[in-house]
Parts: structure tokens; C-alpha cells; sequence
């Protein structure tokens, strides 16, 4: 590709000429792109290898905010030789990758400019795995404030191993071998011979597996707030994100015509097995699972027996309505903040208030099933799909933990009294009319992606296109029309709320309200101001706040990057600054050629009660998931279905029902 090359010339003048200033946004993502650029071989920008080269982290430790203590302790482990080599796999899950990862963000997160952040960078990924150095770039860039409008370029084309397939990568390998572009078709792992092939473009989505990954990076299990603040809502989020995963899968397989998943039990067997057809960069084959095979005690991690226990702990928690602190005292969970403890306790994050005694259920949970292949380790096998939180949805165990862990959840919010008419109605103001514009028609549309990344090459071979074209769901755009009544005679504030939830099951048996509600998919959520009188509100599929926009490609990013530092243009990549949330075009469920039905509920509550920010309906930006600052919506996620519903009359209208096709 000459055009880079052609391009890196140009970003070298460019650089001269904002050297003494800060940094501009353009700077910036510049040299984050090329910080992440071929992140398996040496850096390419100039400016860049000169700092990997001469700088010298601790000679001046007053561009750091904490004295150069964090660069300290990492400068040690380097020159003690104890960092894991180079061209190695690495794995977030074990305790010494994630360690040394997090002495790199730690250093970065000490950088008090953006220069010193660049020099360390440049400076460790020379000398550091590379896993671990894309990992803490990735989690310094969301959160430190001087990345603030630094885009991220998509993961799957920065480490294209963590979402390819094997057989396409060998391809793309054999492609730069013979040095001619190359178009490869990834299919979705399987055969039709297993029925759970059929939802795989829901696990192998690489827009929702990106979601995923970055959803444990603004949320991360090891943070703590000595970083820069408290994680809002935390635990809550986790149960939440997950919760939505879980409830779209079933959605899928509905659609697919196959039985919502089954919860995984620590003493019966495993029931479906995985061929994952993923490959490590370095390490080999991520491990197969046969199926039916019975959970064993994985050494170094835990015994079955560890984790039954630790789940009956967790479950007489939710049966006392409290939680038990590391110095005995008691956390009351019979409240909207109950889901929160209990998030850190399950997951378990630094939040937890006793990890001790709870355990890391969900965390532990992921390794053990990624290890049941060579539990004991005879075979020196490299961590399986489940401890990568990319790679990890791809297994339909991933979906069979997480619905074992959704039903604790539910569990414990069950155990709250049901809402009444007076806790949600909101007086004087009511939805009269909900209706689509538009199809709700679903379809796959082939997206394609760059393998450059996947491949060896060095700066004196030039680089030749190679792509993969994988099928995604997308779906036509559509609006909802809601009529609002409001007869307060005054302006009124209201959120928003609207979910959909599968009619019925897959043998046509219609949901309960209270299992279809726990079922619900939240489709979006915003704050409108309502004057008095009956309105129409028109909100257009496109602007769900629950979901983002696709981020471009890594290409796409450094020309507009370059173009930006060339000619002194904006760089306005404003909308894609979060990747959290699923893509727009996974916004609906699959639908079917007989139309998969599902009930649509439109809820309108007191916006001012709700909000937790002012003027929320005038931001447009308000980002589900983002964990910075306080979340927009006091209320608990799902609200107002998030709890047990006795008398579905709560609801004073029938839900809408919608068909996808
Ligand atoms: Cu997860």
C-alpha cells in the first residue's frame, strides 16, 4: 500500500510543526494509530522509533504525577528481566500478564502530558509483549482525560486473530507470501450438523464482540479508583450488559427456531462442546471442547467444589437481604442498589466488599470453563476462547454461564416487592398510541475488513490489500411514532423508555408477563420535554442511545488523521469516541421468514425524578454504557421491568405487538 508510506512522510513534516504546543486532537490520534499499527513487529513512525530509541523513562520524573513511582517499578521489572518475552499469547485473566499489562497503564496513567505518555509508549512497546502493550493502550486511551477525543481504531483489525477464523488468516498469510491482494470469505464456525450453529453470527459478531471488550475496559474488574474516580454503578452494569447479552441471544435462537439456552450447573455435564477454529498470533490453536463432558477441578484455579460453594454463599446472601463485609458488618441488598453489591461480589471485581468469602464467581467461572479441555495442564495447551473477552462469546458455553449467572440475578431482584400503580404511574401524563413507520425487516449484509495487521511483514515489503468479507446483521431503519397525553397543564419532563420481548417461545407458547418482561431487550431510552396537551413523538431507529455508530475502518481512520495533520482540517470523529454499546445494526433481533413476534412496551416516566444530569433532552449524546461521570438515569436498569410482576395491569395499556421479518 503505497499510500501509507506516502502518507507517513507527510505526518513527519506534520509533526514539526505542532511539536512545541500541546498536542492537537489530530496529533493525537496519530500517534495512537501508529502506536497500534502493525503492533507485532516495530513501530513505523519516525518520530515514534526515535523515542523507543533515546528516551530514558526516569530522567525526568516531573512530567509524572506520582514522582515516576509507577515507571519505576516497570523500568525495574524490565531490566530484572522478569516481563513476559515477546511473540507470546497473553491472557487478561492471568494474574502475571495482567499485572505487567497494568504497570504500562499505570505509567501512562501517571503521564501528566501527552508527550511523556507518548514516549512511554513507544518506549515499552519495543521492549514489552505485545498483548499486554495493546491492552494497557486501549485502557489508558479510555481513561485518561488527555485521550478524551482519541478514537480507538477497531479491534478486530488492530489483533485480527482474536475474530478471524484460522483457515482465513492461513489464507491472508499465504496471500502476503505471494504478495497479491486477496478478498477471503470468513464463514461462521460449525456445521449444520449442530444445531447452535445457527445463532454463531450472533457470537461471532465482530461489532459485539468489540462491545464486549470494550464494556471490560471502561468497566474493569482491577480497577481501582486511585486511578481517577468511582466507577458508577459499576456492578450493576455488569449485570445489566450481560443481561442484555443473554436475553438477545435467546431472542436469536428463537428466531432460529431453537430452545432458549440452559444454565450451566457445576455438576452436570457440559453439554454442548466447541471447536472454536481460532488461532493464537503465537501459541497455537485455542483448545476444543468434546461435548457432554463433566466439569473437572482445573489446578491452580479451583475445585467444583470451590465454586458450588461460593454460589451458596452468594445465593444466602440473596435469601438474608444482605451482604456480608470483610469486617462482619452487613450490607442491606433489599433496595436498587442491592444489584450493584451483588454485581461486584459476582463478577468479582476490587469493588467487591469480601472477596474473601464470596469468591470471583464469574471471573474464576470464565477460566475454569476455558481450562476444561486440559484441566491439569498435561498438554500445555494455551488459555481457551472464554478467557479472552474477545474471543469468548463465540463458545455457546460463554451464553450457558452467563444464564446461570442472569438467574442469580433474578433470584435476588425477585426478592424485591413488586412496583405498584402509584410507584410508576406518572400523574396526568400517558402514552396513547404507539406505532412503527417503516419495516421491521432484518438481513445480512457482508462487511469486509483488513487481515494487514494479521500478517508479517517488515517496512522494506510493501503492503498488499488483504480483506475478509464476513456476513453481519443489519436491519432497515425504521421509527417509532409515540402519542403522549399530557394533561398536566403544564410542561411536563419524561424519559422514555422502550423494550421489546419474544412473544412467545419456540414451541409458540406465549411468555408470561413476568417472563417475557425479564426477557426484555431495551431498544432505547431518552428524555423529552412534553408541552400540555397530546404530542406526537417521532424518534428515528438511528438514534438509539443504547447502541453506537460503527467505528471506521483503520485505514479510513489514518487518512483522515493524516489529511487533518497535512492540511490543518478538523478531525471530527466525535461520534465514534465510545464503542460501547452494541452496533445500530444489531439494534433488533433476527427476524424470520414467518415473522417472529414480539411485544413492544413504551413506558413514559417523571423525567424529573429520573434524571440524574441536567438537560438530558437536549443531549443527544448520552452514551449507555460510557463510564465516565455519574450515569443519566437514577433509576435501575430495566426499570420499570426489572422487578417481579405480580399483576400485569401494572401496565395500564396491552404491549403493542410488532412483527420482524
Ligand atoms: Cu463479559
Amino acid at each position: 500500500m503505497k499510500s501509507t508510506l506516502l502518507l507517513l512522510a507527510v505526518a513527519g513534516a506534520a509533526l514539526l510543526s505542532v511539536a512545541s504546543a500541546d498536542a492537537s486532537n489530530a496529533q493525537k490520534q496519530h500517534d495512537v494509530n501508529f502506536l497500534l499499527w502493525k503492533v507485532n513487529e516495530h513501530l513505523r513512525d519516525e518520530t515514534h522509533k526515535g523515542y523507543a530509541k533515546t528516551f530514558d523513562p526516569e530522567a525526568d520524573k516531573s512530567h509524572y504525577s506520582d514522582n515516576g513511582e509507577a515507571v519505576h517499578h516497570l523500568v525495574k521489572e524490565l531490566k530484572d528481566n522478569r516481563l513476559l518475552e515477546q511473540k507470546h499469547w497473553f491472557s487478561l485473566f492471568n494474574d502475571r500478564h495482567r499485572e505487567e499489562a497494568l504497570m504500562l497503564f499505570d505509567v501512562l496513567m501517571h503521564c501528566k502530558d501527552w508527550e511523556t505518555a507518548v514516549k512511554n509508549a513507544a518506549y515499552f512497546r519495543e521492549r514489552m509483549n505485545e498483548g499486554e502493550f495493546v491492552y494497557a493502550i486501549y485502557a489508558a486511551v479510555i481513561h485518561h482525560p488527555l485521550a478524551e477525543h482519541v478514537v480507538l481504531p477497531p479491534l478486530y483489525e488492530v489483533t485480527p486473530h482474536m475474530f478471524t477464523n484460522t483457515e482465513v488468516i492461513q489464507e491472508a498469510y499465504a496471500a502476503k507470501m505471494r504478495q497479491t491482494p486477496t478478498k477471503i470469505k470468513s464463514t461462521f464456525t460449525g456445521t449444520a450438523r449442530n444445531k447452535e450453529q445457527r445463532v454463531a453470527y450472533f457470537g461471532e459478531d465482530i461489532g459485539m464482540n468489540t462491545h464486549h471488550v470494550f464494556w471490560h475496559l471502561e468497566f474493569p474488574f482491577w480497577w481501582k479508583d486511585s486511578y481517577s474516580h468511582k466507577l458508577d454503578r459499576k456492578g450493576e452494569n455488569f449485570y445489566w450488559v450481560h443481561n442484555q447479552l443473554t436475553v438477545r441471544f435467546d431472542a436469536e435462537r428463537i428466531s432460529n427456531f431453537l430452545d432458549p439456552v440452559e444454565e450451566l450447573q457445576w455438576d452436570k455435564p457440559i453439554h454442548d462442546g466447541f471447536a472454536p477454529h481460532t488461532s493464537y498470533k503465537y501459541g497455537g490453536a485455542f483448545p476444543s471442547r468434546p461435548d457432554d463432558i463433566d466439569f473437572e477441578d482445573v489446578d491452580g484455579v479451583a475445585r467444583v467444589r470451590d465454586m458450588i460453594i461460593i454460589d451458596s454463599r452468594i445465593r444466602d446472601a440473596i435469601a438474608h437481604g444482605y451482604i456480608i463485609k470483610e469486617d462482619g458488618s452487613h450490607i442491606d441488598i433489599m433496595n436498587d442498589h442491592g444489584i450493584d453489591v451483588l454485581g461486584d461480589v459476582i463478577e468479582s471485581s476490587l469493588y467487591s466488599p469480601n472477596a474473601q468469602y464470596y469468591g470471583a464467581l464469574h471471573n474464576t467461572a470464565h477460566i475454569m470453563l476455558g481450562r476444561q479441555t486440559d484441566p491439569h495442564g498435561k498438554y500445555n495447551m494455551p488459555p481457551g476462547v472464554m478467557e479472552h473477552f474477545e474471543t469468548a462469546t463465540r463458545d455457546p458455553g460463554f451464553f450457558r454461564l452467563h444464564k446461570y449467572m442472569d438467574n442469580i440475578f433474578r433470584e435476588h431482584k425477585d426478592s424485591l416487592p413488586s412496583y405498584t400503580f402509584d410507584d410508576l404511574d406518572f400523574k396526568g401524563v400517558s402514552v396513547t398510541n404507539v406505532a412503527i413507520d417503516g419495516t421491521l425487516e432484518t438481513y445480512f449484509e457482508d462487511f469486509e475488513y483488513s487481515l494487514l495487521n494479521a500478517v508479517d511483514d517488515t517496512e522494506e515489503i510493501a503492503d498488499v490489500d488483504i480483506d475478509t468479507y464476513v456476513p453481519r446483521l443489519d436491519h432497515k431503519e425504521f421509527s417509532y411514532n409515540i402519542e403522549i397525553k399530557n394533561e398536566k397543564g403544564s410542561e411536563a419532563l419524561a424519559t422514555i423508555r422502550i423494550f421489546a420481548w419474544p412473544h412467545a417461545d419456540n414451541n409458540g407458547v406465549k411468555f408470561s408477563f413476568d417472563d417475557g418482561r425479564w426477557g426484555a431487550v431495551e431498544l432505547d431510552k431518552f428524555w423529552v420535554k412534553l408541552s400540555p396537551g397530546t404530542s406526537t413523538i417521532t424518534r428515528k431507529s438511528t438514534d438509539s442511545s443504547v447502541t453506537v455508530h460503527d467505528v471506521p475502518s483503520f485505514k479510513t481512520l489514518m487518512e483522515k488523521t493524516e489529511a487533518a495533520l497535512s492540511g490543518g482540517g478538523d478531525l471530527d470523529l466525535h461520534d465514534y469516541e465510545s464503542a460501547t454499546g452494541l452496533p445500530n445494526r444489531f439494534l433488533l433481533p433476527k427476524g424470520n421468514h414467518n415473522g417472529m413476534e414480539f411485544d413492544l412496551l413504551v413506558c413514559v416516566t417523571d423525567g424529573a425524578a429520573d434524571a440524574a444530569i441536567a438537560d438530558l433532552h437536549t443531549n443527544d449524546d448520552f452514551i449507555h454504557y460510557g463510564a465516565n461521570g455519574v450515569y443519566p438515569d437514577k433509576r435501575p436498569h430495566g426499570y420499570p421491568f426489572d422487578r417481579h410482576v405480580e399483576d400485569e395491569r401494572i401496565s395500564n395499556k396491552s404491549p403493542t405487538s410488532i412483527t420482524l421479518m
